[in-house]
């Protein structure tokens, strides 16, 4: 039976009470920041801490919402002014707050001028981002990759842009022509030295665009660092069915996350900043350790637990985990990657794996291998690559590390055989697969790859790392994923 209700929106927040609602004034809130990739990751995110601030009467720090891409977010939301339910699970249930924190939403594709216009007004002192990695646009060199038709497109018709780049560089230019000061640019994407990285490439921008522009850019931009960390599924059908009925109110875009959440930031902000720090956030003067420790620790397990969960059949994170096989292979591979972290900083990463045990154990939770597998290859570097670098330098185990990278290969190869052909997706989708349908040997394919996928570049480990991933992939390939697994020493890190 299909139950009519009535949509989640400002009017009928009185009357929910089921869910925790936004106990301030919607209506005396202005925006001061934009967010470009209005996605699941910074509903559950950076505007639930926005939404901590709203409530304790920061209320200069509304968000606009742009999504570069699809007016999904937006067709959504914009009909529950900006209101969406998140939905917190744990092991002792599921609690539910509605977030108030989006006042605005914009489609680049559909209206860049209405995007540009929000960029250059005044009160908008900080633009966050959240775009994924494959929005930097780099080349295999790490550079910006200046033939992308995209960047192509904005340095012929600045007024009209299409990437983060173009956006930033004409706001940048216009707000200095209008005598008004920069905003901060904060990246809140799973990248290491996320600021100093969306800095280089928007500098290389510029320097395409107009060398004074790329001097002012580089003077008078700041990009902190960040780190960012929540489990976020991707909604389903299911999700929305189940939320609006516990809601007693209609809500087409609901957002399911974990109880945990963390924010690293480094405090460089020309234009002010939300009292962020009194709730919950940490401000530092370097977020590095932080990004290091998440990125090879929760987000290299990520991986790995997801492409091997596709190669054994497991559909979901807890699945995959709750396999012995698994869980043992990334307790090896924690193993690896925790010697490989800066020392110093007051930072425990013994404790840090027993609390992602719990975390990637979680039943509540049903996040698929499936949605971490994509983009490969935008994100293996930083997770796998760099430790398995620092392990060779060492002259330490890379094994657990190199097995890693030889599931992606595998898990790569077995779309349209046994995975469904579009099971997960990669920007180098293409070329990955004219790789794999030529059927070479697991050494001239790891190459091929590498090659591809710049990576390793430059590295003097970069052929060890590459013979011992071909090693992986033709155990995998002849023998198995189980009988590969098993070769593996038994080198633990507990728990
Ligand atoms: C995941 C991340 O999809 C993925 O690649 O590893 O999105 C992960 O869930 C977040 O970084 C957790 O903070």
């Amino acid at each position: 039976m299909t139950v009519m209700r009535a949509r989640l929106s400002d009017r009928v927040l009185p009357s929910i009470s089921t869910a925790m609602v936004p106990a301030y004034d919607r209506s005396r809130v202005s925006p001061g920041i934009v967010h470009l990739g209005i996605g699941a990751f910074h509903r559950a995110h950076q505007a639930v801490y926005v939404d901590d601030c709203l409530a304790a009467g920061d209320t200069g720090w509304g968000v606009i919402g742009a999504s570069l891409r699809s007016p999904a977010t937006r067709d959504a939301l914009k009909p529950q002014n900006g209101l969406y339910t998140l939905a917190v699970r744990g092991r002792d249930g599921e609690q539910l707050r509605v977030i108030g924190s989006i006042v605005g939403f914009m489609v680049a594709p559909e209206a860049p001028e209405d995007l540009l216009a929000s960029l250059c007004n005044p009160g908008i002192r900080i633009v966050t981002l959240t775009v994924s990695e494959k929005a930097y646009l780099r080349n295999a060199a790490g550079d910006l990759d200046a033939a992308h038709p995209g960047i192509v497109a904005d340095l012929a018709n600045p007024g009209r842009p299409q990437t983060i780049f173009g956006f930033l560089a004409e706001a940048i230019a216009r707000r200095r022509s209008a005598g008004l000061m920069p905003f901060t640019i904060l990246c809140c994407d799973n990248l290491p030295s996320n600021g100093a990285v969306v800095s280089r490439l928007l500098q290389q921008f510029c320097t395409l665009r107009n060398a004074e522009l790329a001097c002012y850019a580089e003077g008078e931009i700041a990009c902190p660092s960040s780190m960012v960390d929540r489990i976020v599924p991707a909604t389903t059908g299911e999700d929305r069915r189940r939320v609006s009925e516990a809601l007693g109110f209609e809500d087409a875009w609901p957002v399911i996350t974990e109880p945990f959440r963390q924010w690293v930031i480094e405090d460089r902000f020309t234009m002010g900043r939300p009292r962020w720090e009194e709730h919950g956030v940490t401000m530092v003067r370097d977020v590095a350790p932080f990004e290091e420790m998440k990125l090879r620790l929760l987000n290299g397990a990520h991986s790995a637990t997801a492409y091997l969960g596709l190669l054994l059949g497991r559909e979901t994170v807890a699945q995959a985990f709750g396999d012995s096989r698994i869980r043992r292979f990334v307790q090896g591979l924690w193993a690896e990657a925790i010697p490989t972290l800066r020392s110093g900083a007051g930072l425990d990463p013994q404790a840090y794996i027993a609390e992602l045990a719990q975390r990637f154990d979680n039943p509540a939770l049903v996040h698929r291998t499936a949605q971490i597998a994509t983009d490969g290859s935008q994100k293996l570097p930083q997770r796998i690559v760099a430790s398995a670098l620092a392990q060779l330098q060492a002259g330490r185990p890379t094994d657990h590390l190199a097995l890693a990278m030889a599931a992606w290969m595998a898990a790569v190869e077995t779309r349209g055989r046994i995975l469904p052909v579009g099971h997960f997706a990669d920007p180098l989708d293409q070329k990955l697969t004219e790789i794999a349908n030529k059927r070479m040997t697991a050494q001239d394919t790891v190459n091929a790859v590498f090659d591809s996928a710049g990576f390793a570049n430059g590295s003097v480990h970069r052929d060890r790392l590459k013979a011992l991933t071909a090693r992986h992939l033709e155990t995998i390939r002849n023998r198995g994923v189980e009988i590969a697994l098993a070769s593996l020493s038994t080198q633990e890190a507990t728990p």
